[in-house]
């Protein structure tokens, strides 16, 4: 792990920076082929996956694209002043949240986002092209470390590098929203799950799993409210203490950190599992 200083929070870009060859001209071909790399799959992601926000808190793929945006900015104008200031020049934190609220990115139209974030980084690139040996080995001061101008350069393209793993990664953790899963599909996604339960679905605050327990369930409370609908099978369901006969079609809800389980169950026994609400 190492401080992405110029950028914000702490990211690992040590095995990142190794794949650079200290040719000059590198920094450029890399940014040239990552901005490549946006140009071709920023358009496949689909508006509602772009905007998605999985809580309050964190970015959805919009904001991390708006976050980019005044990492770019931030760039470009560090590098002016690098070249245009008294020394010693004291690069100044960025203050990545609130710069993502100032600038309200979640509510803007995201082709004038992608427009800007292009046009951004083409400057960049005209920049990192015309920077000599001399200006890359230029010193300046990011509270007690000593930077090079070379350094900013690929701190500026690990972070970007990160950051665009996130907006394109393909693993769905962010949203999962299928409107129709049948009992059969379940089934099966179930049989090629690592677990005695798979996730089927996830939007916002909503996740709705299926769950086969093998003759013992395991599981522990959870965080979360959560309702069962029983959808094969029979048995019998304690919580806290408390005993009810379940049967197909069944539902029940569990509050957050109630102790529960099933118990006594049939074989073909499974349910639906749907938790919805906040962490509490
Ligand atoms: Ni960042």
């Amino acid at each position: 792990m190492s401080y992405c200083f110029a950028f914000g929070k702490i990211i690992s870009v040590v095995n990142y920076l190794n794949i650079f060859n200290d040719n000059i001209m590198s920094s450029y071909f890399e940014l040239q082929k990552l901005i490549r790399k946006f140009n071709r799959k920023i358009h496949q992601i689909s508006e509602e996956e772009f905007s998605f926000k999985s809580s309050l808190e964190k970015w959805s793929k919009k904001e991390i694209l708006g976050h980019l945006i005044d990492s770019s900015k931030y760039f470009i104008n560090r590098i002016e002043n690098i070249f245009t200031k008294q020394e010693p020049f004291n690069l100044k934190r960025f203050e990545q949240d609130d710069l993502v609220k100032l600038h309200n990115y979640q509510e803007q139209d995201s082709n004038n986002l992608i427009i800007l974030f292009q046009s951004l980084n083409i400057q960049i690139m005209q920049v990192m092209k015309n920077c000599s040996e001399e200006m890359r080995a230029k010193t300046f001061n990011f509270g007690e470390q000593k930077v090079t101008v070379d350094q900013l350069m690929k701190s500026y393209l690990a972070h970007l590098n990160h950051h665009l793993e996130q907006i394109f990664n393909q693993d769905g953790s962010s949203i999962k929203a299928i409107n129709h899963v049948s009992l059969e599909s379940a089934f099966e996604q179930l049989s090629n799950a690592p677990s005695e339960f798979v996730e089927l679905l996830k939007y916002g605050e909503l996740v709705v799993e299926f769950y086969k327990p093998d003759k013992i369930d395991k599981q522990q409370p959870h965080t979360r409210d959560e309702i069962y609908i029983i959808s094969s099978g029979s048995g019998a369901f304690d919580l806290e203490g408390k005993i009810f006969q379940v049967k197909e079609n069944d539902v029940l809800f569990v509050k957050a950190h109630d102790k529960h389980k099933f118990i006594n169950f049939t074989d073909d026994f499974s349910t639906w599992v749907i938790f919805y609400g906040l962490e509490r």
